[in-house]
């Protein structure tokens, strides 16, 4: 069960998470977060996203799709920036680049149901996953939903690697643990995931 996924603990050290939350905070200015709805229902998710690179994931009534432009604002994405990509090329073990950087921003109770990622075409590519700000109960299990599962902290600098049957598995965030960390000056927690959409 789970083949192929990887935890890096620690893997970037504060200064280099202090650069990325820098970076960020300019994309996030091109590119606001806006709160993604639920497909048929429109019930509205608790966290808010936006995306950076060629192609970003959005969701909204009409279902999950990636898209080139910002869904409220109709401009393209902010480039992903160099030290992200610098994560993705010594970690993903992938020939190509990713395409698509999904920002995730969780405040308070905000939290993440179970479900896969299936929206991508290149399911060869792994997903690589970077933590940043306060600790979250992040659980996973197989690729079939219904079955056991696993709870793991992940904490600000940790990198988590999906690949192989990994990729595929049920996945995502019970909740934020609230003030277990001083790199986000309103707290909350970021969670990057990158991501090739097309065939390489
Ligand atoms: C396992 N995000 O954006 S990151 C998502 O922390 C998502 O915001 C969570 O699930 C978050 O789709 C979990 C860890 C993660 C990311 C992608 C995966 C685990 C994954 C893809 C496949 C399997
Ligand atoms: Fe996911």
């Amino acid at each position: 069960m789970n083949n192929g996924m990887k935890h890096y603990p620690g893997m970037l050290e504060r200064p280099a998470q202090e650069a990325l939350v820098s970076d960020l905070r300019q994309c996030v200015q091109k590119a606001p977060l806006f709160v993604p709805l639920m497909p048929r229902t429109g019930t509205p998710f608790s966290v808010r996203m936006t995306n950076l690179g060629g192609l970003g994931w959005v969701s909204d009534r009409a279902g999950y799709r990636y898209q080139a432009l910002h869904p409220d604002l109709g401009t393209p994405w902010p480039q992903i920036p160099p030290a992200i990509l610098d994560i993705w090329r010594a970690i993903s073990g992938f020939q190509a680049d990713p395409e698509a950087c999904l920002i995730n921003f969780y405040q308070g109770t905000a939290k993440m149901g179970l479900h896969q990622d299936k929206d991508e075409e290149e399911f060869a590519a792994p997903v690589v996953s970077i933590s940043l700000g306060d600790t979250a109960i992040f659980r996973f299990g197989g690729t079939s939903r219904g079955g056991k599962t696993q709870s793991l902290k992940l904490s600000s600098g940790d990198v988590l690697v999906m690949s192989g049957e990994s990729r595929l598995c049920f996945h995502g965030i019970d909740r934020v643990m609230t003030g277990t960390s001083t790199l986000l000056k309103e707290g909350g927690r970021i969670n990057l995931t990158l991501r090739r959409v097309t065939k390489a």
